[in-house]
């Protein structure tokens, strides 16, 4: 029987039918769910091939050995009870994560809270959500969504700012796009200052100057002004600071856009003229030194226009992680209480502290991210929890952050994996149950609570992260405070609690679910009152009724803040940093899908074809990027995409996937004054050609350990495989691929080795089946990765493989562009030269590629164009 779940990854929170039988698990979109309706992106869909128990943490361990529950739990209740006796309570935190569940969350922030007594606990919503949370409260008093998904269908304008929702929320960009060819009249605008799969669908794609955000939306506010459109009689009733805003737009310099004059007339024409209009916003704005202000500035133009909450209009932040909304409910961040009440507001402190019966509250907000791993390293945190996040490598100085956890007197880590670069500096490591093992719910970007539903048996001595966190607890002497059976225990306290804030007249309330039967909860829109009609959900502030204590929205003046960081002759570009369609964050989920592996294998920086022709870069060459903060190799390319004097990188590679492929080594520390949260796209750095005398490519059946200058490894469909490169050539390259495989001399190998080219290729064989290979070359390697580690999954003669070329009767495939059909690159371009196809729904007919969760539908427009730029190196 399939279970009814949700899907772990991003914040669209897809409903998902998960199966476990004969140990497969088949997965796919629950047709029910009103976020999905049937559909999966990539991700979700593979989701089935994340699930082994490779690198699972199974036991606890306490410096580095595997130990029981008891002295784990007992060596950490320990080391915080001494630390908070010795040095006071805010000498101990709680790193958290948008990805733990609502219960989970909930406990966290109980126990640091309201019983250790300080708001040490901060969350990777920091480097997420911080700018919009602190924009919303800012403009309405509380940290509102004021809309719901189905308003992205029914506007006739959508504006997507900083968000490559094509990638990064692909189901909500399926919806649009759906909804856009339904009714063709309707308008999508794509601001970034790269082109993206999500520029596919826009009329109008504005290469925006990076950071020229707030100016381009005062510059709209004031030609709003200028063309009558103001909603007077909403800003009367509803709206604060409307004179002040406008004074403040009319005084924008708007070459901080980088658009030009026409361009920008196009823009605010569209806006200005179209009443149902959503701008969605995500880490381009967030991400920023300004980013509460940017945020801030597109929330103005929907209030002075009074199109917010109405069907087809308002601000529209996307949440990116499954449970970044769950986590501001119940105060995960430094800076607020649960159940969205204020922390510098003694009545709702008390009212909390009344709740909790707790014996010492936080009145303080605690330390932000950024400042809570400065502390550390400064010697002020002397315990540190961090549970279900990978800071290592995700937060900003990441080399320096490394050095902060090492420095740490005590730090524990909660995780599914020990295979992280954050797990290896812990003092005591607790193996977590993951999804499928564990069940609670989690908070969409439309505030709708899912059930994550158990459908798999808990691994070895695992445990979920609320009994972990109430362990320790117990432990340290709450245990009657922490004493809960099951998540619905917690659920229904918590639910209980948001009364709270139902009573000092705040959006949150759960209390219509108090005596819901947990096991059975439907996918729930909040608000969700005790006593309501049962429907609850729908939109904010159509008629105002914002949070403020006068009950208006604020309106708040954008006054342009210069960049933090200005690039320089030493450090010529900007650094942009993101995602990619078939990869989660630190990978390591994603990364076990030889699928969605295949997508993008490596990390690599894309570059515009000017930058690099004046560093002498050609495509595929190994690139170093560096600053004062570090240093990152990638492949480079080069494309037109990115903006001339601007390279992105991708934020997914670290430790165990590359060698030196961690994107927030470079990237400093500046933080948002209002929201704490760091402008991770916008450093600067330099970038030069790496100085290599050899490049590899290899596979091996079996996982292996590269050992070169450079190198970066992936699981692929028959094994393992990597991109290598060293500095050193070797001069017996059998006995070297025999080292880097750690074969016996009793595998055969078949070589060719090309003296005068100076490239090797190397196979090792036992009766007829390939097990390893390597090519090697003075120039990235032209092999097709794809053939040669498709080769290693069946019988394949090993000259072919030397060849590098597939025999008769087996093409190659390409780079995978739809990973649900495992379609290539090659065989789509096949397709359409030799069947003349014309449109992607000419494709999918062909070959199915694009038919089932559709992420790939921009990359098949772009290869219909022939401007998809190539993957892989030297594919
Ligand atoms: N495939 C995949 N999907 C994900 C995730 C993942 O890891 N992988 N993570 C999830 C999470 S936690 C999040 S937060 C979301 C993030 O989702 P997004 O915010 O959509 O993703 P990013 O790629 O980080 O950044 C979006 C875009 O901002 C642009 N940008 C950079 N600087 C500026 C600027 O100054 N102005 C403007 N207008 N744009 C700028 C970048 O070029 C980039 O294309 O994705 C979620 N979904
Ligand atoms: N340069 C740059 N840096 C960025 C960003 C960017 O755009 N550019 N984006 C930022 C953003 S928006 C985000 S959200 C962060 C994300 O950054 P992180 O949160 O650090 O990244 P993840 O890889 O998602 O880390 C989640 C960890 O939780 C583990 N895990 C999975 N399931 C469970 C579970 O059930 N329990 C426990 N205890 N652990 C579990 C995973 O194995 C993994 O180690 O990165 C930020 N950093
Ligand atoms: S869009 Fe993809 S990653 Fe996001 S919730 Fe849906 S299936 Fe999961
Ligand atoms: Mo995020």
């Amino acid at each position: 029987m399939a279970v009814k779940t949700v899907c772990p990854y991003c914040g669209v929170g897809c409903g998902i039918l998960a199966e476990a039988r004969d140990g497969q698990v088949t997965v796919k979109g629950d047709p029910d769910h009103p976020a999905n309706f049937g559909r999966l992106c990539s991700k979700g869909a593979a989701l089935g091939e994340t699930l082994d128990l490779e690198g699972r943490l199974l036991t606890p361990m306490v410096d580095g050995k595997s130990a029981t529950w008891e002295s784990a739990i007992e060596k950490t209740a320990r080391a915080f009870r001494e630390a908070i006796d010795a040095h006071g309570p805010d000498s101990v935190a709680i790193y958290a994560s948008g990805q733990m569940l609502t219960e989970d969350y909930y406990v966290a922030n109980k126990l640091m809270k309201g019983f250790i007594g300080s708001a040490n606990i901060d969350t990777n919503s920091r480097l997420c959500m911080a700018s919009t949370v602190a924009g919303h409260i800012r403009a309405f008093g509380s940290d509102t969504v004021p809309g719901v998904y189905e308003d992205l269908e029914l506007a006739d304008l959508v504006v997507l700012v900083g968000s490559n929702l094509a990638w990064c929320h692909p189901v909500l960009y399926q919806r649009i796009a759906a909804a856009k060819q339904a009714r063709p009249g309707m308008r999508v605008v794509n601001i970034d200052p790269r082109r993206t799969a999500t520029s596919d669908l826009a009329d109008i794609s504005l290469s925006i100057a990076p950071g020229g955000d707030l100016a381009l939306f005062a510059g709209l506010l004031d030609h709003l002004a200028r063309t009558g459109r103001i909603d007077a009689d909403y800003c009367r009733d509803h709206v604060s600071g409307l004179t002040e805003a406008l004074a403040a737009a009319s005084e924008i310099d708007l070459s901080q856009t980088g658009l030009t004059a026409p361009e920008l007339q196009a823009f605010y024409d569209l806006w200005a003229g179209t009443q149902k209009v959503v701008t969605v916003f995500s880490q381009g704005v967030n991400q920023a030194i300004d980013g509460t202000d940017k945020v801030n500035a597109i929330l103005n133009v929907h209030l002075a226009t009074g199109r917010i909450g109405r069907p087809g209009m308002g601000p529209f932040s996307v949440t990116g992680q499954p449970n970044a909304m769950g986590g501001r409910e119940v105060g995960g961040l430094a800076t607020m209480l649960a159940a969205h009440l204020d922390i510098a507001n003694p009545e709702h402190r008390a009212a909390l502290r009344n709740f909790w019966q707790s014996p010492a509250m936080a009145s303080t907000p605690g330390l932000k991210a950024v400042d809570l791993f400065r502390a550390c390293r400064e010697g002020k945190i002397k315990a540190l929890w961090i549970i279900s996040t990978n800071p290592a490598v995700t937060l900003p100085e990441a080399d320096s952050v490394r050095d902060a956890i090492r420095a740490c007197p005590f730090v524990a880590v909660s995780d599914i994996t020990a295979e992280t670069d954050t797990a290896p500096l812990a003092d005591v490591l607790f193996p977590a149950a993951g999804w499928g093992e564990k069940s609670g719910t989690v908070t969409n970007s439309e505030r709708r609570i899912s059930r994550q539903r158990a459908f798999l048996p808990v691994p070895g001595a695992a445990r979920p992260d609320w009994r972990i966190l109430c362990d320790v607890a117990a432990a340290m002497g709450w245990g009657e405070a922490f004493a809960y059976d099951r998540p619905a225990d917690i659920f229904r306290e918590y639910a209980a609690l948001t009364g709270l804030s139902a009573r000092f007249g705040r959006d949150l309330d759960l209390t219509g679910l108090v005596e819901a039967d947990y096991d059975a909860i439907e996918p729930v829109q909040w608000p969700r009152r005790e006593g309501g009609d049962g429907g609850g959900g729908g939109r904010f502030f159509a008629e105002g009724g914002f949070f403020t204590p006068d009950r208006r929205a604020r309106m708040i003046p954008s006054v342009a803040t210069p960049f933090a960081r200005a690039t320089s002759t030493a450090f010529p570009l900007r650094l942009n940093t993101g995602r990619v369609r078939d990869q989660w964050h630190t990978m390591t989920r994603s990364a076990k899908s030889p699928r969605l592996n295949r997508h993008t294998a490596e990390p690599y920086v894309e570059i515009h074809p000017d930058d690099a022709a004046e560093k002498a870069i050609a495509p595929a060459d190994l690139v170093q990027i560096d600053n004062p903060y570090g240093r990152v190799v990638a492949r480079a390319l080069i494309t037109e995409n990115t903006p001339r004097g601007s390279i992105f990188l991708p934020m997914h590679w670290n430790g165990h996937w590359a060698s030196a492929g961690r994107t927030d080594a470079l990237v400093p520390g500046d933080t948002d004054p209002h929201s704490g949260q760091p402008a991770l796209k916008a450093s600067v750095a330099r970038i030069e050609k790496l100085a290599v005398a050899w490049y590899g490519f290899a596979v091996c059946h079996s996982r292996f350990d590269p050992a070169a200058a450079y190198w970066a490894r992936a699981r692929s469909g028959g094994g393992w495989q990597a991109e290598l490169a060293g500095t050193e050539t070797p001069d017996d390259w059998i006995g070297y691929a025999r080292a880097l495989f750690g074969l016996h001399r009793d595998v055969s190998v078949l070589s060719a080795m090309d003296a005068t080219r100076g490239t090797a290729r190397v196979a090792f064989h036992t009766e007829g089946q390939v097990q390893a290979a390597l090519f090697a070359a003075p120039e990235p390697v032209a092999v097709s990765r794809s053939f040669v580690a498709d080769a290693l999954k069946g019988p394949a003669r090993p000259a072919d493989i030397l060849a590098g070329r597939p025999g008769a009767g087996r093409p190659d495939s390409g780079p995978i562009v739809c990973s649900c059909f495992d379609v290539g690159v090659n065989t789509i371009l096949a397709a359409i030269a030799d069947r003349g196809l014309v449109d992607i729904d000419a494709i999918g007919a062909a070959l199915g590629a694009g038919t089932n969760c559709g992420s790939c539908r921009p990359e098949l427009s772009g290869l219909l164009m022939r401007c998809s730029p190539s993957r892989v190196a030297a594919e």
